[in-house]
């Protein structure tokens, strides 16, 4: 990879890399865009957004999806997912690629061979690794939708419907329908700006939260059947086998949220959940969430010793480990941050 990032060493303001972002936007002519593996609505609000503006100032666009992270879940049908590609295409080298909600290149493997191509990296991870030849990085941005939001006021474009509801998905997934601590004065005044633009506030939440399969249910009923707490709740845990998924009909994509009402428990300071995958690819791995309900616990630091990423208070991995080593690990990186000696046994 050949990217270098512009701005490295400079003390560049975020509104001054947004413009040079901006300027290669008009620029450049042929783009992909591409967000990190099994989106979340801020990755798919933040991409269909791009992809629309990129479309509106005429230029040739594809959308880049791993095959595998098709069909989305049901609460993002509402996405319209147009120009989609599923293979890095031919001419990669002559397009620029603008990465969105993506902290690291590896989340996005196929396209990380796409040599020589300019790579515009924008997002709001605390953690961003830089990869882009363009690093549009705001930690303290609620979302990846708010960034691609404020291309939009820069160039003086009014999202039609459809992009003013991308981007208000991202809005509403990532801030927690505006309870998280990223919820600032910013978020409330892009909510209102996408209201303006024509956004149905209830439609979205319907078909963001509610219209849920009974199957969802199911196993939110068997995963809170099977909490475990350790270490005096500091830690509230609930984990679900494959064999869960099946009797509740359910697939990986219903767990989603679960693990909130897991830190919503008293004292707990970290709360997890453990997924087995389902997919014929990936049996015998376990995805886990993790959540921390104040910066005494840095979650993604944890997660990322296990290869994962995320934000300090929401952040996730894959693994092999079986739930008691896992288990293990999690209480032992819990308890050396919270400067406690390692949990006997
Ligand atoms: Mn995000």
């Amino acid at each position: 990879m050949s990217s270098t990032d512009l701005f490295a060493g400079t003390d560049a303001t975020p509104a001054q890399v947004r413009r040079e972002v901006v300027r290669r936007l008009q620029q450049d002519t042929r783009f992909v865009v591409a967000t990190h593996e099994n989106p979340d609505g801020d990755a798919l609000g933040s991409l269909v957004a791009m992809h629309g503006l990129l479309k509106s100032l005429g230029k040739d666009v594809e959308m880049f999806m791993a095959q595998r992270d098709l069909p989305l879940p049901d609460e993002y049908s509402l996405f319209v997912l147009q120009d989609l590609i599923h293979e890095v295409p031919e001419d990669i080298g002559e397009r620029t690629i603008v990465f969105l909600d993506c902290g690291n290149i590896d989340r996005s493997p196929s396209l990380v061979l796409s040599g020589g191509a300019f790579l515009v990296n924008i997002d709001h991870h605390h953690d961003n690794t830089l990869f882009g030849t363009l690093n549009h990085v705001v930690a303290d941005a609620s979302c990846t939708a708010e960034l691609v939001w404020e291309i939009y006021l820069e160039l003086g474009i009014t999202p039609p419907v459809p992009i003013a509801e991308a981007l208000y998905v991202g809005l509403v997934t990532d801030t927690g329908r505006f309870m998280y601590e990223s919820t600032g004065p910013r978020a409330h005044q892009m909510a209102a700006a996408l209201i303006e633009a024509g956004v149905q506030v209830q439609t979205v939440y319907r078909r963001l939260y509610e219209d849920v399969p009974l199957a969802r249910l199911a196993l939110l009923a068997r995963a809170l059947g099977a909490v475990q707490r350790f270490d005096a709740g500091t830690l509230t845990l609930a984990s679900l086998t494959a064999e869960d998924f099946a009797l509740a009909e359910a697939g990986q994509a219903d767990a989603e949220g679960i693990v909130d009402h897991l830190r919503a428990v008293r004292a707990t300071k970290v709360a997890a959940l453990v997924r087995q995958l389902t997919d014929a690819d990936r049996l015998g791995e376990s995805k886990v969430s993790l959540r921390a309900i104040d910066d005494d616990v840095d979650v993604s630091q944890i997660a990322r010793a296990q290869g994962g990423g995320g934000h300090r208070r929401a952040a996730g991995f894959s693994t092999s480990l079986a739930v008691d080593e896992l288990i293990a690990f999690l209480r032992a990186e819990i308890q050396a941050q919270l400067g406690h000696s390692a949990p006997l046994g």
